[in-house]
C-alpha cells in the first residue's frame, strides 16, 4: 500500500494523472494500422445524377456497361489503399446484391440479365488483391415498404446477416447518420443495440463505424480533416446517432477523459459529390490536395477514408486514377528515407551532419492507451541555438510541418501526459515546400 501511495505521489508530481483509461481492442489496433483506404459510392445515383435517390428509381436504369471490380482494386492498391468499403445499400434502398429481403435490387435490373452481384465481384476482387472488404449498409431506406414500422428493424437485421454470411469476412461496417425524412416523413426508431449485438455475435472481428462508434467515430465533417488535437477517447453516454450526436467539434477532437476508445475516421470524396457525375470529371482533387488531406487525417492520428466513385461503365475514371497514382508517388517520395538516427531511449534524432528539415513524424504506442497531451520539439540548429515547435496530442501518428531549418538534432519533450507515454518513433524529413501543411 505504501508503495502504491508513493507511486501515485510520484506520478502526480510529474504531472501524470493516475486514471484508468480505455485501451483499443486488437481489432481497433489493426484498424489504426490501416491508415488509408477507399470508400466506393455506386448505385442508381450513378446513373441519375442524384446524390440522394428517392427509392422510386426504376431498376432498369442500373446497368454498368463495363464493370471491372479488379480495376477498382488495382487502382486502390496503386494509391496505397489497404481496403474498400462499398455502398451495398444507400438511402434509395437499392441493393447491389440479389437480396431476398427487398424487391429493389440488382436482380431486378438488366445488368448481366439480373444475374449480377457487385458485392460478390468486389469481395472476390479484394480477396484476390489482398485488401480488406467493408460495407456501408444505410439504415435509412426510402424504398422498403416496412420502413417506418418496427418490422423494418428485423428486415435490416436480416439484410446484414445475409451480407455477412455470403460475403464475409467483413472488415468494417459503416452506419451513416443521415435521415432526411423531414417533418412529415416516416419516423423510424432504429434498434441500434440489437443491430450491434447481431454483428458482435455473427462477426466479432468486424469494426463498426457510426457517428459515435462503437468502434470508430465520425470526425465531425466530410472534408477529411481531423483536429490538430485528436483524442481516441469519446464519451457517448446520452448521445444517439445522427441528429442526437455530440457537437461536431467534439467528434473532431474527441474527449480527453472520454470513457470509450473510439478513434476518428475522416471521410471525404475525391470529387465534390459522393456519386460519380459526368460534370465533375474536371473537379477531381489533385495529387497534392490528396497528399495534404493525408497530412490532415493520418497526420493527426485519424484514418483517411477516401471516396472514389466509379462511373456508368462501372470503372474508375481516368482523371481519378491519375490523381490517385500521383498521390501515392508523392507519399513514397516524401517519406522514403528518414533523415538522422532516432534514439528511442532519449527521444532524440541526431544528424551526423546538419540537415535541412521541415517535417517530423511522431508515433505513440497505443496498446496501453493514448497518453501524450502536450509536447515540445526542441530543434537544435547548426549554430547551437534552440527553436521550439509545440503540439498537443500524438496518437497513432502525428505529422508536424514547420518552415525548413538546418538542424543538428531534434529532441521530443512530453510536457503533459495522462499516463506513461511510449514513443515508438520519431522521424525527420525534408518535404517539397508546396506539400507542407502548417
Ligand atoms: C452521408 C450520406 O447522406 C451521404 O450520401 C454519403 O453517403 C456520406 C458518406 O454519408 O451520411
Amino acid at each position: 500500500m505504501r508503495h502504491l501511495l508513493f507511486l501515485l505521489f510520484l506520478l502526480s508530481a510529474i504531472g501524470v494523472k493516475a486514471q484508468p483509461f480505455p485501451t483499443p481492442t486488437k481489432e481497433q489496433m489493426a484498424w489504426h494500422d490501416m491508415e488509408f483506404y477507399w470508400f466506393i459510392h455506386f448505385g442508381p445515383n450513378t446513373f441519375t445524377g442524384k446524390e440522394w435517390g428517392h427509392g422510386d428509381e426504376k431498376e432498369e436504369i442500373f446497368n454498368p456497361s463495363a464493370l471491372d471490380c479488379d480495376q477498382w482494386v488495382r487502382i486502390a492498391k496503386q494509391s496505397g489503399a489497404k481496403g474498400i468499403i462499398l455502398t451495398a445499400k444507400h438511402h434509395d434502398g437499392f441493393c447491389l446484391w440479389p437480396s431476398k429481403y427487398s424487391t429493389h435490387t440488382i436482380a431486378q435490373s438488366p445488368f448481366e440479365n439480373g444475374k449480377g452481384d457487385i458485392l460478390r465481384s468486389l469481395a472476390d476482387a479484394c480477396k484476390r488483391g489482398g485488401i480488406k472488404f467493408g460495407v456501408y449498409i444505410s439504415p435509412w431506406d426510402r424504398n422498403h415498404p416496412a420502413y417506418g414500422t418496427p418490422a423494418y428493424n428485423e428486415v435490416y437485421i436480416n439484410t446484414m446477416k445475409e451480407i455477412f454470411a455470403a460475403y464475409g469476412p467483413i472488415w468494417e461496417l459503416w452506419w451513416d447518420g443521415a435521415n432526411g425524412e423531414g417533418p412529415n416523413g416516416k419516423k423510424m426508431v432504429y434498434d441500434f443495440p440489437l443491430f450491434e449485438k447481431t454483428i458482435r455475435t455473427i462477426s466479432p472481428s468486424t469494426v463498426i463505424f457510426s457517428d459515435i462508434g462503437p468502434d470508430i467515430r465520425w470526425v465531425g465533417n466530410e472534408n477529411g480533416i481531423a483536429g490538430t488535437t485528436n483524442w481516441n477517447r469519446l464519451d457517448t453516454a446520452g448521445f444517439s446517432r445522427g441528429a442526437g450526436g455530440p457537437k461536431q467539434d467534439t467528434l473532431n477532437q474527441g474527449n480527453r477523459f472520454g470513457k470509450n476508445w473510439i478513434p476518428a475516421e475522416c471521410d471525404v470524396s475525391i470529387r465534390p459529390g459522393w456519386f460519380w457525375h459526368a460534370e465533375e470529371d474536371s473537379k477531381v482533387k489533385s495529387a497534392v490536395e490528396l497528399f495534404q488531406l493525408y497530412l490532415k487525417s493520418v497526420g493527426r492520428g485519424a484514418n483517411f477514408l477516401l471516396n472514389v466513385p466509379p462511373d456508368t461503365r462501372g470503372r474508375i475514371h481516368e482523371n481519378d486514377s491519375v490523381a490517385l497514382v500521383g498521390f501515392q508517388q508523392l507519399l513514397q517520395h516524401a517519406f522514403a528515407s528518414p533523415l538522422g538516427k532516432f534514439n528511442r531511449g532519449r527521444w532524440t534524432v541526431r544528424f551526423s551532419t546538419p540537415a535541412e528539415v521541415n517535417t517530423v513524424v511522431l508515433e505513440e504506442d497505443l496498446h496501453l492507451g493514448q497518453m501524450v497531451a502536450g509536447f515540445t520539439l526542441q530543434l537544435e540548429k547548426a549554430d547551437g541555438s534552440i527553436e521550439l515547435v509545440k503540439g498537443s496530442t500524438i496518437g497513432h501518428k502525428r505529422i508536424l510541418c514547420f518552415p525548413g531549418k538546418t538542424l543538428k538534432s531534434i529532441k521530443l519533450r512530453v510536457t503533459e501526459a495522462d499516463g506513461r507515454p511510449v514513443i515508438k518513433n520519431i522521424r525527420a524529413y525534408q518535404l517539397p515546400t508546396e506539400l507542407l501543411v502548417f
